[in-house]
């Protein structure tokens, strides 16, 4: 080529003026209430473990009175090193103990109470499990949360308006002397005390006192400020389930809103408090040597309906007689993660070859893009990259597909070079923008050249896993029918639970 310089620039200029039609149009703006930036780790931690352990461990109760004699918390080689890197390869990111349960007795030498463990002969009065569960949770760089009943059986003070004060230092005893803490459970448990009383507890003093000490803790409650109850103890979320929750009028506890309100949450709610799941791997909360751990399967069917149903997995794994997690129960932890593993593993929409939408923000006539080796092909102008298809399938947090402002219903399609066999499909909107999508279904194109559909749901949010049937697919359409403001997703995946295959939807 005699003149390449010259060559090169046309294709420069080009190029350019191609560009110049197209100006980056600007991001949604956010719809709704959103998470804060607490909200949004805490959502992406997925799972999590509680542990109920105190005086119940060793009388085999479920809820103490307040009379047991400290002497009775007694673990004879308590190891959180243990709890700790069980929780770690079980693929959990933080651990939630029971500092004070019902009963009252704190397992950190609180100066509020007697009933503690520094008035117990368990290492002379000098245990702390506090202390060494956040030091192992550190050690394993797992999140570390404190669950704390404002109810206290053995609290003299309870029921009298200085019990709240009580409550509040105990509080600051808890929150002040172990570092960082990314949840605070508060049990919205309110019953009679030693003096017959009954308490008005008085939340803003807990919730204030809280975000003082820790302001990054999100606040687990019944109607959160951080987090919600999901209104049930069966490890399930509502199929349709909201990160919004309206609260006026409402206090945790008694005056909660009803449980299936918090199940499902509210759509077009006031208040970002999305839905944290707890149920135990056991029958109890606490550890009894007469139960057993619930099998993988239903530990599978569990984080479906939660982790799948756009909420927050607290799996109870309540350590036992000795101060350590159970085999029984550790080796199930392993099953169910390997189980999780072998699922999870291979995202076979990444096989997707040409992706093609209804709709791209800021561009007039989306064409079909190809996927070859890493390279996009078929892409015009830059919103085609800022807000194209392909964001869905790159793995990339904050890279997602979107759509103009005044479009509240839009598809993608994805086809593939060799037909893909799946029986999960998993979505996820982009929520640093807000929930959005109310209703969407999806279509498989079958090797008869047929398009099928194979589910028809409402709500996506942070994660929504769907179990469909097996099914072979030349190409998926995910089509989203009902949005409050345009939908946002940042991403599609198809997945194989060959295992598990007859979990279905319910
Ligand atoms: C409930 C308590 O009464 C149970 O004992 C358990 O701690 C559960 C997580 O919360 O309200």
């Amino acid at each position: 080529m005699k003149h390449p310089f010259i060559c090169f620039l046309l294709i420069f200029l080009l190029a350019v003026s191609c560009q110049q039609n197209d100006k980056l149009a600007v991001p949604p703006a956010p719809y709704g209430p959103v998470p804060t930036e607490a909200q949004l780790k805490w959502q992406q931690m997925e799972m999590n473990m509680f542990c109920h352990f105190g005086p119940n461990t060793f009388t085999g109760n479920e809820w103490g009175d307040g009379t047991e004699i400290e002497d009775i918390f007694n673990p004879t080689q308590l190891d959180c090193r243990q709890w700790t890197q069980i929780a770690k390869a079980a693929g959990f990111k933080g651990i939630i103990l029971t500092a004070k349960h019902h009963d009252g007795f704190c397992l950190w030498p609180n100066p509020e109470s007697e009933h503690t463990v520094a008035h117990s002969s368990w290492r002379n009065g000098k245990g702390d499990v506090l202390k060494e569960l956040s030091d192992a949770c550190r050690q394993e760089e797992l999140g570390f949360g404190i669950y704390i009943s404002p109810w206290d059986l053995n609290a003299p003070t309870y029921g009298t308006p200085e019990y709240n004060g009580v409550f509040k230092r105990t509080l600051e005893s808890a929150l002040s002397q172990y570092g960082e803490v990314f949840e605070q459970w508060f049990d919205g448990a309110c019953g009679e005390g030693p003096n017959g009383k009954r308490q008005e507890y008085d939340w803003p003093l807990f919730n204030n006192t809280v975000h003082q000490l820790q302001t990054q803790a999100l606040i687990f409650s019944d109607v959160g400020p951080g987090c919600r109850w999901v209104g049930n103890e069966e490890g399930r979320a509502g199929r349709t389930c909201w990160s919004l929750l309206n609260t006026d009028g409402f206090t945790p506890g008694a005056g909660a809103p009803p449980q299936d309100t918090l199940t499902v949450g509210n759509r077009n709610g006031k208040h970002w408090i999305p839905a944290e799941v707890d149920v135990s791997i056991r029958p109890g909360w606490f550890y009894r040597d007469s139960e057993h751990p619930k099998s993988v399967k239903e530990l599978m069917h569990i984080y479906y309906q939660s982790v799948g149903r756009n909420g927050l997995l607290l799996l109870n794994v309540p350590p036992d007689q000795r101060g350590l997690i159970a085999r029984e129960d550790s080796m199930r932890l392993m099953q169910f993660a390997a189980a999780l593993k072998s699922v999870f593993s291979e995202d076979l929409a990444r096989k997707a070859y040409i992706m093609a939408a209804s709709n791209i923000r800021g561009v007039k006539y989306p064409s079909h893009y190809w996927m070859e080796r890493g390279f996009v092909h078929g892409v015009r102008n830059i919103n085609e990259y800022e807000y194209g298809v392909f964001n869905l399938l790159d793995g990339h947090y904050d890279t997602y597909w979107t759509v103009d402002d005044s479009v509240t219903s839009a598809s993608v399609v994805m086809s593939f070079p060799e037909q893909v066999t799946f029986n999960r499909v998993m979505l996820q909107e982009y929520i640093p923008l807000g929930q959005r999508v109310s209703k969407f279904h999806i279509k498989i194109l079958t090797p008869d050249g047929e398009w099928k559909t194979i589910a028809t749901e409402t709500t996506i949010g942070y994660k929504r896993i769907l179990l469909v049937p097996m099914c072979t697919a030349k190409a998926v359409r995910i089509c989203i029918d009902e949005s409050l403001a345009c939908p946002v997703l940042n991403r599609v995946a198809l997945f194989k639970d060959e295992v598990y295959s007859n979990l279905a939807e319910e």
